[in-house]
């Protein structure tokens, strides 16, 4: 398989600490043999825990007002491929990548192809864009995409959407995700009824040309770009949606996507309930969808959330099976770096989440004991799983501190040399 960063490398750093990892793990296996869990069965699990890198969070991000660039930033999709590869060989954690069109778009898929598949790299959901034109565009999408009143913009962006289920095919993707920009700033500049009826008809034309063996997800979002209404405000709109266009379209759930102080746990519940949770985009947010590091600011919540997915898998849920992505923009830090933290984070939700005893819980709900329910689930929260997480990685050959590696291996500055910026170059800052 072809690396990244030199095995010789991860094996030097990961000796030095294995000791230490060692005596740790013991130690973390002994507390919870006396809560009867196996710490080898939960290490398993995490090893298997995998979450998809956003091919478009490789570069750095920005926001309407600036961009500050970073150093050797990938130019193309086979140089974010190039990072996506790092991520996964010092996480042992993202073995795939979200593609996001036409951004990603190339003339030879099957290279693209048999690249990732050197790197053991696969593809999930492509993500289509009708929230900006491209060069040339014949029919703006300044008013809306699929649900535009001007029927040749619309048809425009049914056939970008068309198109991207084809691109993904080429790449053995199985889900399309659809996020448009589509609403209004100014109340009654929309009939909202008629906007929403002309996006689902959009939308049937795109389900229709889904392969039978694919999904696709619809992704909510109050705000941003339109300020006053967007076509698919919330998940209530979202499931409305969902269940209009037929069995193989489901809702993905963006974590920066609500208003502040939302119950998204509830959200993803009632999703499931429904079968109609088709993934996530995680990330983190303070006062919208800022796009923060996973983990950074809300890890409880992110923890309420991997709690309602564990329990659907603890009680068999049938055909669950929600796709995990990674949606962020980093304004500040090396995108990889943040991605292989924010990847960890993820991770780390899910591993505490196992550690719930569900039948004890189920007691304590059922006897109404509230604050014994609420502290079965504080007291998972509170373990450091970190030597769990470690282990894994270790394991699998990944990197035990895989920040240091990363520092140490000068990946960034070798980047800075062989991926010159083009000074003419601007970027969107949108991510
Ligand atoms: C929109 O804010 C979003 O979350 C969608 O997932 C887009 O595809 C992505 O960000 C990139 O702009
Ligand atoms: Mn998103």
């Amino acid at each position: 398989m072809l690396r990244r960063i030199d095995e010789a490398l991860i094996n030097r750093a990961n000796q030095s600490l294995l000791n230490e990892l060692e005596a740790d793990y013991a130690a973390l296996g002994d507390k919870l043999a006396r809560q009867n869990i196996d710490i080898e069965a939960i290490t398993r699990s995490a090893a298997d825990f995998q979450i998809a890198v956003p091919s478009w969070g490789t570069g750095t991000g920005g926001t309407r007002f600036a961009r500050f660039p970073g150093t050797g930033e990938p130019r193309n999709i086979f140089e974010k491929l190039e990072d996506c590869a790092v991520i996964n060989e010092l996480s042992g954690c993202t073995d795939s990548v979200s593609p996001h069109f036409p951004w990603d778009k190339v003339d030879d898929f099957s290279e693209l192809k048999q690249t990732a598949d050197e790197y053991g790299i696969k593809w999930v959901s492509v993500n289509s864009n009708t929230f900006q034109d491209q060069p040339g565009q014949e029919h703006s999408y300044k008013y809306g995409s699929l649900s535009n009143t001007s029927k040749e913009a619309r048809e425009l962006a049914i056939q970008h959407n068309l198109d991207c289920i084809g691109y993904g095919q080429q790449l053995g993707a199985k889900s399309l995700t659809v996020w448009v920009g589509d609403g209004s700033n100014h109340p009654g500049q929309q009939h909202f009824q008629r906007a929403f009826e002309r996006y689902l008809a959009s939308m049937e034309q795109i389900y229709k040309g889904l392969p039978d063996d694919w999904e696709m997800h619809i992704e909510h979002k109050m705000f941003e770009p339109a300020f006053y209404s967007t076509i698919i405000q919330d998940w209530g709109s979202n499931i409305l949606a969902a269940m209009q266009l037929g069995p193989k379209c489901k809702s993905l759930v963006d974590l920066g996507h609500h208003a502040p102080n939302t119950n998204i746990e509830m959200i993803v519940s009632r999703l499931i309930q429904f079968k109609k949770l088709g993934g996530f985009h995680f990330n983190d947010s303070k006062y919208g969808d800022d796009d923060l590091d996973s983990g950074s600011l809300h890890p409880y919540q992110q923890f309420l959330i991997f709690n309602e997915l564990v329990d659907a898998e603890y009680r068999k849920e049938q055909d669950f099976n929600p796709a995990y992505m990674l949606d962020q923009s980093h304004n500040v830090t090396d995108p990889a770096e943040s991605l292989i933290n924010s990847a960890i984070e993820v991770q780390r939700s899910f591993v505490k989440a196992l550690l719930v005893n569900r039948e004890a819980l189920y007691g304590y709900q059922e006897d109404n004991d509230a604050l014994m329910a609420s502290l079965e689930l504080k007291n998972a929260f509170n373990l450091d799983v970190s030597p769990i997480l470690a282990m894994a990685r270790y394991r699998k050959g990944a990197a035990i501190n895989p920040l240091a590696v990363y520092r140490s291996s000068g990946y960034r500055s070798k980047m800075a040399e062989l991926r010159p910026r083009d000074p003419n170059a601007t970027g969107s800052g949108i991510v």
